[in-house]
């Protein structure tokens, strides 16, 4: 029997959500709603693989549940909560820890750079993270995940997970009524202009929560004249810009300014170029502070709004969570079924 579509996808609540967060995957998680049953997640089992403040990751939370439901998602009709509130990921992070093999952990790049030269006093959570990750998404058997480009090599080692689970337990599972074995091979879904926004500061970093420059990034929350301020001073190149995306090429301030621009006009990036090819950047950038305060502008303070009434979320985490628990749980029994384990 085909496994049904349905998309997960989450956030870190990691402070400072910002404009790549947003595009990348906020904006298109709401986007989603229409076509597919929805479970998007706040990872908090995720945040801590490197410190987090207590009293900063609840208010992160908080925050991130805020965005998402600013942005559009409806907490009634798809599922929003948060991941600690939900046993089922952990307990699959735990047996996909000894699905995956080391060897393919070590080939992930986010670790490498997270954990940069001190890799021995890097958490042993920022080393698994890949397979938490791999667990949120199939506690659910989620078929399809909106993220960001920089999520790609994680979403293939999920596929590579599922699939050496329901090759191993292949037997198992036929016993326990899944012949095409357990779990999807869930596809990740990159699609857009704006799959990874750069720093404003320099097109060769991606735009990140934890650049020490403020001014590298558009944080969700910034106002009408700190927006503005940042889109003036992003850095450029010489040159004009061109009319055709091959002009783009090896110009990655351009580019990503122009990217930007595609995603919040809802356009594609030849038709932001056949508006804007042969003018100068400050034509540019006018219209991009314009157009960022008009479309982030009101997700700010609707999240402001939201972010008065903490219980009100708390309540909404708890209700999604509670949604989040009956499917995690069913699948849970039947992996345990699958896997050996007395019930
Ligand atoms: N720059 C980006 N462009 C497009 N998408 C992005 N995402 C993150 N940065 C960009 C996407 O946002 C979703 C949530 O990301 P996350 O909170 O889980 O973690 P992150 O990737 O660690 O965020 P940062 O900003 O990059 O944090 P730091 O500074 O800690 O490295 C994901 O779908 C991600 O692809």
């Amino acid at each position: 029997m085909a496994i049904p579509e349905r998309v997960f996808s989450g956030v870190q609540p990691t402070g400072n959500l910002h404009l790549g967060n947003y595009l990348g995957a906020i904006k298109r998680f709401a986007e989603m709603q229409a076509d597919y049953d929805c479970i998007y997640c706040v990872v908090d089992l995720h945040a801590i693989t490197v410190w987090q403040d207590p009293a900063e990751l609840s208010h992160n939370t908080r925050e991130v549940t805020a965005a998402y439901i600013a942005a559009g998602i409806d907490t009634t009709k798809h599922i929003v909560f948060n991941q600690s509130q939900v046993s089922g990921h952990a307990e699959l992070a735990w047996i996909f820890n000894c699905v995956a093999r080391m060897g393919w952990l070590n080939r992930m790049t986010q670790f490498k750079e997270k954990a940069g030269k001190h890799k021995e006093n890097a958490s042993v959570g920022l080393y698994t993270y890949p397979d938490l990750m791999a667990a949120d998404i199939l506690v659910y058997r989620g078929t399809h995940v909106p993220v960001g480009d920089d999520q790609k090599q994680h979403l293939e080692l999920a596929r590579d997970i599922a699939q050496k689970f329901n090759v191993d337990f292949a037997e198992s599972a036929t016993n326990a009524g899944h012949p095409d074995g357990f779990f999807p091979l869930p596809e990740p879904l990159i699609t857009g202009p704006a799959t990874r926004v750069m720093s404003l500061r320099d097109g060769a970093r991606k735009m990140s929560k934890s650049d020490p420059s403020d001014l590298s990034r558009i944080n969700m929350t910034d106002d009408a004249d700190s927006i503005a301020k940042k889109v003036r001073k992003a850095k450029t190149d010489p040159d004009g810009l061109p009319s055709e995306p091959k002009g783009l090429e090896a110009r990655p301030e351009a580019e990503n300014l122009v990217g930007i621009y595609a995603a919040l006009a809802n356009e594609t990036v030849e038709a932001t170029l056949s508006q804007f090819g042969g003018a100068q950047f400050s034509d540019l950038k006018g219209a991009l502070a314009d157009i960022m305060v008009a479309k982030v502008g009101p997700v700010g303070d609707e999240m402001r709004r939201l972010m008065d009434d903490p219980g009100e979320i708390d309540r909404i985490l708890s209700d999604g969570a509670e949604r989040a628990r009956v499917l995690a749980d069913a699948n849970m029994n039947v992996v345990k079924e699958i896997v050996g384990f007395i019930r």
